[in-house]
């Protein structure tokens, strides 16, 4: 059956099927009975509370072990306000909800606009559908984007502006952490980004009538530095864990945490971008709020130089973001990880 809506939320609820276009191929289906359901422990939760203070040696250690061995963590007492977060998952809400002509006034199928609401991931390239729409924001710095953003809901730019205000403090907070974890400058990591970026996403997955055949997003590194992930209560996160792919619990106010591939290339692979992907289910909506965090696409990203010597050589040449991060968007999203590319050669 051939689609007739530009976006998902409008096409979703009039189908029982789901569409040839949205369908993978046998090979690559989501195979939801083989996934394992995460355990308190499997992504460790790490209480940032005394970061600044008594506990930051401590606190570091467990960042540092994340990131060295998992690639994701969650964080809770992180300093975003529960008020926030509500606020910020219910104008998502309200803005999916908006009528469909009301929406559409923000959609754009180019990767390259600042702001945009789209579909899948990237329909000028991609084969296969995603069950998914987002509304895709740049947002640092606030002022050069704010103006760009939906005007409705009317409180969408004051609120979002202020959340993305918090979160980048949360992200720079992790990022001086991780810095130290991996004995850099406590700084290192912030001065190696330029003028530094930021984007988020609000990814709407409607409730899908097959969800075996296809996914809200397949298999995926971030090409960004770090992720900083708000969800809802709906379970559709999953993570690679030695070959297997686990489901993520969400945990109320807590943000998920991934190493992006930048990390993996600036601690010259101690730190790991991990796969990850989302699943979608046949009952529910659901809603996730990705934070990517990045260098500017004029910095310069490769291995710091304290963590190159004769055992664990460069692993990566040196590359601009903007060159990696156009890369990222033009081949699709594959399991096969962007980062490949920028290796030296032989590493
Ligand atoms: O929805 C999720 O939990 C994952 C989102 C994600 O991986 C992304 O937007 O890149």
């Amino acid at each position: 059956m051939a689609t007739t809506k530009v976006l998902l939320t409008d096409l979703a609820p009039t189908v029982s099927h789901v569409p040839s276009n949205y369908i993978r191929p046998i090979s690559d289906r989501p195979n939801l009975s083989d996934v394992q359901i995460s355990d308190q422990g499997f992504i460790p939760l790490i209480d940032l509370r005394g970061l600044e203070g008594p506990n930051r040696e401590d606190i570091i250690k467990q960042i540092g072990q994340a990131c060295q061995h998992d690639g994701f963590f969650q964080v809770k007492n992180h300093g975003i306000p529960m008020t926030m977060i509500s606020k910020i998952m219910g104008l998502a809400r309200e803005f999916f909800r908006l009528p469909e002509s009301e929406r559409l006034k923000n959609y754009s199928d180019d990767p390259s606009k600042t702001t945009r609401l789209s579909t899948s991931f990237n329909v000028k390239t991609e084969k296969v559908s995603n069950w998914r729409d987002f509304l895709r924001l740049h947002c640092y710095p606030l002022e050069d984007y704010v103006h760009e953003w939906p005007s409705n809901p009317p409180s969408l730019r004051e609120d979002l502006a202020e959340y993305c205000t918090s979160i980048r403090g949360l992200a720079l907070r992790l990022l001086e952490a991780i810095s130290e974890s991996l004995g850099l400058q406590r700084d290192y990591i912030e001065k190696a980004l330029g003028k530094q970026a930021q984007h988020m996403a609000l990814n709407y997955y409607p409730p899908c009538p097959q969800p075996e055949l296809t996914y809200g997003l397949p298999g995926h590194t971030d090409p960004n530095l770090i992720t900083i992930l708000l969800q809802d209560d709906v379970p559709g996160l999953q993570v690679l864990r030695n070959g297997k792919w686990i489901a993520v619990n969400p945990i109320p106010n807590t943000f998920i945490i991934n190493i992006g591939d930048q990390m993996q290339v600036i601690s010259n692979d101690q730190h790991k971008s991990v796969l990850h992907r989302a699943v979608v289910n046949c009952n529910k909506e659901r809603i996730s709020i990705p934070t990517f965090y990045c260098p500017s696409p004029d910095a310069v990203i490769g291995p710091a130089k304290e963590l190159i010597n004769d055992d664990q050589p460069a692993v990566y040449r040196n590359f601009t973001y903007g060159e990696y991060y156009e890369k990222f968007w033009n081949r699709g999203l594959a399991t096969e990880c962007c980062l490949d590319m920028f290796r030296v050669s032989g590493a």
